[in-house]
């Protein structure tokens, strides 16, 4: 389905379900939420509905509060449930989803289209810039709120605009969801200057455990459950850590394995430049990009940690 399908979709329906990935981030929350404004704002009824709570960071984006947590769908009377950010339909953990028509919307390269219409842009830089692209499409107006939230997305899937992949196209949305009414400083400061005090000390503890191997150029951090109930620091706070040793120079990949309940683990993986960590998440039943993925492994952490640093290091010869 393109883009103009979806925005036909839209004029010709009034009830809609918007969701993301569970754990979501400023990407998948930004879209979500721009793309619930505009379409109330068109006189649509719309639910927001996600797995898990947000990170703090997010909490003074506008709309946030519209935001139902659960982990099933509310009911089935929705004409279509917009799925965004998503390589398939089990990454929101929602059920009852699979019943709904669903309209796929995503930027990944390993998405599986999973929806009965599906839109995926691997030229996006971030699922709100083609929130952005469908609204404009579907003659919604974006206002200060829903620019605020893209600009979010925007800024926070680009790593702040350092990201290969942001384009002159990316900046020049930018520009325009700032002349809409967008902050940037605000985006800075609720992504910079707005951590809890129990992420920061969580944080400490996840750093004394960075190890790397003899290259250099291979890192990984480890957080346990012990980590969490001692801080004080909630699941939510645990995105973004993996990003601290990927600013060491000779630092290629850094691997991120958050201990869950039962010998589940959930490794994150972010590379700088041409490094693929989406193949290695892909390999394992994960998804993400060239620089960002993430998947689940079962087994003891040091059968974990040498399964995944297996998979690195031919990455980094
Ligand atoms: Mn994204």
């Amino acid at each position: 389905m393109s883009l103009t399908e979806i925005a036909r979709f839209i004029s010709q329906h009034d009830c809609f379900l918007v969701t993301s990935h569970a754990r979501p981030d400023g990407d998948a929350l930004g879209s979500e939420l721009g793309l619930a404004l505009g379409l109330h704002s068109a006189g649509k009824k719309v639910d927001v509905v996600n797995h898990d709570p947000h990170p703090s960071t997010y909490s003074e984006l506008p709309g946030i509060e519209r935001i139902l947590i659960s982990d099933r769908v509310p009911h089935l009377e929705y004409d279509a449930a917009f799925v965004l950010e998503c390589g398939d339909m089990g990454r929101p953990e929602l059920r009852g989803l699979e019943k709904l028509r669903v309209i796929n919307i995503d930027h990944h390269i390993t998405n599986q289209n999973f929806g009965e219409f599906n839109w995926n842009d691997t030229s996006a830089a971030a699922a709100g810039e083609m929130i952005y692209r469908l609204l404009r499409q579907a003659g919604i107006p974006v206002d200060a709120r829903i620019a605020t939230n893209l600009y979010v997305a925007l800024f926070t899937d680009t790593g702040s605009f350092q990201y290969r992949g942001t384009t002159a196209q990316t900046l020049e949305t930018a520009a325009d969801l700032v002349r809409a009414g967008a902050d940037p400083s605000f985006a800075a400061r609720i992504i910079y200057n707005s951590n809890p005090y129990e992420k920061i000390r969580l944080l400490g503890m996840v750093l004394t455990t960075l190890r790397r191997d003899p290259s250099g150029r291979i890192a990984w951090i480890r957080l346990t459950q012990e980590m969490l109930r001692e801080s004080g620091a909630n699941k939510a706070d645990t995105e973004g850590l993996v990003n601290y040793p990927l600013s060491i120079q000779e630092v290629q990949v850094v691997a991120f394995i958050r201990e869950g309940g039962e010998g589940s683990f959930r490794v994150s993986l972010r590379s700088k430049g041409d490094v693929d960590v989406a193949a290695v998440a892909h390999r394992f039943g994960g998804g993400g990009h060239v620089n960002a993925s993430g998947f689940e492994l079962n087994g003891l952490y040091d059968e974990v940690l040498e399964t995944v640093l297996q998979q690195l290091r031919p990455l980094v010869i």
